[in-house]
């Protein structure tokens, strides 16, 4: 069943298209305009108006109505918003390799007509279907302000925008929804490899930290990134800087063992911070490209276990820190990457296990709620198992259940948008 299937029923069962219509004169649209115009009303083609469909019933209220609920929306976006705290300072400047990420549209280009006299209005069914799309899109586990971004996104994009023929009215819901739901995940990314690259041409050794709530995957993604920048010929050392869980310096020397990289392990008791630190010294002291630091996964609340962290971020002083955030921790996991934010502001996420059936509320929210990008998805318990995060693909895989992939528009952004 698709991600967005008990919303789509109720967009496919509106059996009167006039209700969620007015008629008023619009402009004339002077040119084309495309779906991926950010909180543009779509235009769409003049048709002839059926009988059945001309309803002007309740229009003032109705127009008072959106605007309270939009209102409401933004009072409730304003509250949501929590104060953030003051975060470390870098001690090295962040020289990430920004990459034009590709996003999603719908072409509705095809379906532009200059001007229409009937227009989509926010009427009580219009209403019923965004509060469809905000269940639907809350338990998929997106977070409340992501949901209220999308359903502001889409207001804006279909209030007002004319009223399509019965079978077209579906493509212009779609469209609104994959662009609403394409700029949540629209943030300035950068490229990891490039990045690596970057940075080694000056600063060898690279120190890479992963942090991250208990069993989102830190350690096979530690795992995972050393093959990587293994089979790019570089040399990577791990430091076993999770000092807490037994069986966690094992578990990492075991993958160092098998991948081809040296581990460094406690020889100091349990301080993390010293591991990180004979870590880089022993790169630094045998010319090493990498060093990787797998840290102990930490319940964000723990106030006392997130400042140990944030002395292993000041001892290690890494050019990177990736959250790892678990995909089937839904909503979850957006709490954890804003609170890890707050304390470390990581340079970007890693969403793993994707390849379970995460419902993709995780992917959705993350992103938006820390203004950093997922740069990097775990897909598997394979080393092999890490791909480049693009929205374009996980928006596909996410929506081909609900809608037509033929339809989709591969867009290019630009890092910087
Ligand atoms: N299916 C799947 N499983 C994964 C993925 N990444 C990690 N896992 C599994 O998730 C479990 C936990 O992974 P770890 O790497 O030990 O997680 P961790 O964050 O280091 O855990 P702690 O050190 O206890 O905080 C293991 O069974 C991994 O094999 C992934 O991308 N896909
Ligand atoms: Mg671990």
């Amino acid at each position: 069943m698709g991600f967005l299937s008990r919303f789509r029923r109720s967009a496919k069962t509106l059996d009167n298209i006039g209700s969620i219509a007015s008629e008023e004169d619009l402009p004339v649209v002077s040119e084309s305009r495309n779906a991926t115009h950010e909180m543009e009303p779509v235009p769409i083609p003049e048709h002839e108006v059926e009988s059945e469909w001309e309803s002007t019933e309740m229009i003032d209220s109705i127009h008072l109505d959106r605007d309270k609920k939009s209102q409401r929306l933004v009072e409730r976006k304003k509250k949501s918003q929590k104060p953030t705290k003051k975060v470390s300072i870098r001690t090295r400047p962040s020289k990430l390799v920004p990459k034009p990420s590709q996003g999603l549209s719908i072409d509705i280009d095809h379906l532009v007509e200059k001007k229409s006299r009937r227009k989509i209005s926010a009427t009580p069914a219009f209403e019923e279907l965004m509060s469809e799309l905000e269940t639907t899109l809350l338990e998929a586990d997106m977070g409340h302000e992501a949901v209220d971004e999308v359903l502001m996104a889409m207001r804006a994009r279909l209030i007002g925008a004319p009223l399509p023929k019965k079978g077209d009215l579906e493509k212009i819901i779609d469209s609104a929804l994959i662009g609403a739901l394409d700029s949540l995940l629209r943030v300035s990314y950068w490229d990891f490899d490039q990045t690596v690259q970057s940075l080694l041409k000056d600063d060898a050794p690279i120190v890479i930290m992963l942090v991250g709530v208990n069993g989102t995957g830190k350690t096979t993604t530690a795992a995972k990134i050393s093959y990587r920048l293994i089979q790019d010929g570089l040399s990577v050392v791990v430091a076993a800087a999770d000092t807490f869980r037994a069986g966690a310096i094992d578990q990492l020397s075991d993958h160092a063992e098998r991948i081809g990289a040296r581990c460094i392990r406690s020889q100091r008791g349990g301080d993390s911070a010293a591991v990180a630190r004979d870590a880089i010294d022993s790169a630094v002291a045998k010319g090493d490209h990498i060093v990787i630091i797998d840290t102990a996964g930490r319940m964000q609340n723990k106030t006392n276990l997130m400042q140990e962290l944030k002395k292993v971020h000041r001892v290690a002083s890494p050019h990177i820190v990736l959250f790892v955030g678990d995909a089937l921790a839904g909503n979850d996991a957006v709490e954890q990457a804003r609170t890890f934010q707050s304390f470390l502001n990581f340079d970007g996420a890693v969403l793993s296990k994707l390849d379970t059936d995460a419902r993709g509320g995780a992917a959705l929210s993350i992103a938006h709620a820390t203004n950093k990008p997922i740069v990097l998805a775990g897909v598997g318990q394979g080393y092999d198992d890490l791909i480049d995060f693009e929205p374009s693909n996980f928006l596909t895989q996410l929506l081909s259940d609900d809608i037509d992939p033929s339809s989709f528009t591969i867009v290019k952004r630009d890092p910087n948008e």
